[in-house]
């Protein structure tokens, strides 16, 4: 394959944009020949992790099996993008540890809390802020931000495509 397979784990709260980065990284890296694919959170709620809600044990659990997921696909030979808030600095650590430190690139999708919320796609945070949805990362949960990511990337001040760029800048050792 030329590639040495490898999880993109991007965090970052709701809206940050790391779904439109996955999918954009995704387009790019297979344009070019490469076998990558997008686990994203949002989407393996509806059927892998359809049981599980978002409690902090039930979040570390979508990320314990998403996790495995990733693991299992890099072993396949795959370029994995994830993305998943992972608010939590000991569940990204857990990704890491089943991923393997080798393969685990940590990026942050830093994007400011207030655009985020200005930004509200899916309009959650405003249902968030009314009391409608409880434990919403940024309002009623929490978001530790990572400490040491091998990457960060603002959103409101990179566009998705210079973003992606810096990614495959960062991987290209990996894809010779
Ligand atoms: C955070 C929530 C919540 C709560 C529903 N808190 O931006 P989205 O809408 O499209 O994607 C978010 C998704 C988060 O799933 P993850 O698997 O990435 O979360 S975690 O890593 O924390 O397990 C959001 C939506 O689900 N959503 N309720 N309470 N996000």
């Amino acid at each position: 394959l030329g590639q040495q397979p490898a999880t993109i784990w991007l965090t970052g709260l709701s809206g940050a944009g790391k779904s439109t980065l996955a999918y954009a990284l995704e387009r790019r890296l297979c344009a070019a020949g490469r076998l990558a694919y997008v686990l994203d959170g949002d989407n393996l709620r509806h059927h892998l992790n359809s049981d599980l809600g978002f409690s902090a044990a039930e979040r570390r659990e979508n990320i314990r099996r998403s996790a495995e997921v990733a693991r299992l696909f890099n072993d396949a030979g795959l370029i994995v993008i994830g993305a998943f808030i992972s608010p939590l600095q000991a569940d990204r650590a857990l990704a890491r540890d089943i991923i393997g430190e080798q393969r685990f690139i940590e990026t942050y999708v830093s994007t400011a809390p207030n655009v985020c919320e200005e930004r509200d796609p899916k309009g959650l945070y405003r249902r968030a802020r009314a009391g409608l949805i409880p434990e919403f990362t940024g309002v009623s949960a929490p978001y530790e931000v990572p400490e040491a990511p091998a990457l960060a990337l603002d959103t409101a001040q990179l566009s998705i495509d210079e973003a992606c760029t810096r990614l495959l800048q960062h991987m290209a050792p990996r894809l010779r």
